[in-house]
């Protein structure tokens, strides 16, 4: 592991994390050039952020890599999590894929403000992971999907290797417990999950997160794969070395037909809010959706969400037109998204396949306008608000 490469994954992770506290709260001033005030904020921030740094953490690792085997083999990431599109949005932005795709989005302070502004109704996106963008070929919102999916394409993309990244709260899923057991009779399907164990499954404690390092390997053990342990506190240089170096690792054991999973133990939400109005809020069920629901009125909310943003250093990882610069911009140079065929491209034949941007507004918008009205359902546990 050279130092260099955990210097540009802090880099670009810091910058996913960014450009995520941007689009949940901001309308303005989303380069942090001038101080904080409430104009520059959203009447109503919204939207996830626990799954933010634990996810960020995972795809800038896999961005990395898929890099660096460019033209050997093909890395394609695939986030189970449905709420996790807004780290899916950064992510594109922050390495100029979603500018690619609307260049009202590019990868400058324009670009971060438009997106900012449009967030959570993206047009066409939404908020939810969209298969529009890198790591949506599995449309994610109904948990449980993803590692089957991935196991599939693994099989129907031989000279790939499929990492979905999963949450603890998704492994509590029947589809996902009995994927892990079918794995062993799957042959030749290159799947690399990571399994990103953040201690919550929305805002209740999960079951994995429950177990200590020794349960939790032999647990995976029990179920036919290898567990791969690493723990996260701060985003560190250090942290990001280790997981590079376990990420490689795992690489070379899938690809030589050794199941393994790469486990990312981490505090949900970490790196932000850590208490507010003398509560704790870190560890707790809060920090699943943002606590700072109110900074335009509440003057220590935003200086919280000054501070939060401030932490990322931004003038670091932005010039002062918002492009990428020192280590970020040599990681957006070495990135590569790597996808899956497209159903449809193989003859000429072939139904064609509208692109996704249009489809999912298509499919929402029919929805909306053909859906009945309905008695309001029943609260759950598990079914409340996603
Ligand atoms: C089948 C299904 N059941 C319930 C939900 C509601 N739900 C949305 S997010 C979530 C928890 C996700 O936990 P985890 O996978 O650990 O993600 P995290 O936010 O902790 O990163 C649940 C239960 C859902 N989307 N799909
Ligand atoms: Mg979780």
């Amino acid at each position: 592991m050279m130092e260099n490469d955990a210097v540009l994954a802090e880099a670009l992770w810091r910058a996913i994390c960014y450009a995520s506290v941007c689009q949940l709260h901001l309308r303005d001033n989303v380069l942090l050039s001038q101080p904080l005030t409430a104009e520059h904020v959203k009447e109503r921030p919204s939207g996830h952020w626990g799954t933010v740094p634990g996810t960020a953490f995972a795809l800038t690792h896999l961005a990395l890599a898929a890099g660096a085997l460019d033209g050997e083999v093909g890395l394609v990431p695939l986030l189970g999590a449905g709420h996790a599109g807004v780290v899916q949005l950064s992510a594109s932005w922050v390495t100029g894929e979603l500018g690619r795709l609307r260049p009202e989005f590019g990868p400058d302070a324009g670009g971060l403000r438009r997106l900012s502004r449009a967030f959570p109704n993206v047009e066409g996106m939404g908020a939810e992971v969209t298969p529009a963008l890198p790591a949506g070929a599995f449309l994610g919102g109904r948990l449980g999907g993803c590692l089957p999916f991935a196991q599939g394409a693994a099989l129907d993309a031989p000279g790939r290797v499929v990492v979905p990244v999963i949450g603890d709260g998704e492994c509590e899923t029947a589809t996902t417990a009995s994927a892990w057991l079918a794995h062993g009779d799957l042959t030749g399907a290159a799947v690399l999950p990571v399994v990103h164990v953040n201690g919550f499954r929305m805002g209740g404690p999960s079951l994995l997160g429950r177990l200590d390092d020794v349960r939790l390997r032999a647990y995976f053990a029990g179920i036919g794969w290898r567990a791969v342990i690493v723990h996260v506190t701060a985003g560190s240089q250090a942290e990001h070395a280790a997981f590079h170096a376990a990420l490689w690792d795992a690489l070379e054991a899938t690809v030589a037909g050794r199941p393994t999973a790469l486990v990312l133990r981490c505090v949900k939400g970490w790196t932000g809010p850590v208490a507010l109005g003398g509560q704790t809020l870190i560890g707790t069920a809060a920090l699943h959706k943002t606590p700072l629901t109110n900074p335009r009125a509440d003057a220590q909310q935003l200086s919280q969400l000054d501070d939060w943003l401030a932490s990322y250093r931004p003038s670091q990882l932005f010039d002062t037109r918002g492009r990428s610069r020192g280590p970020l911009a040599e990681a957006v140079a070495r990135v590569r998204w790597c996808a899956l065929p497209r159903a449809g491209s193989a003859t000429p034949d072939a139904p064609r396949v509208p692109k996704a941007a249009s489809f999912t507004s298509a499919v929402t918008g029919t929805v909306r306008t053909r859906r009945l009205p309905s008695p309001q359902p029943r609260r759950t546990g598990l079914q409340s608000s996603s």
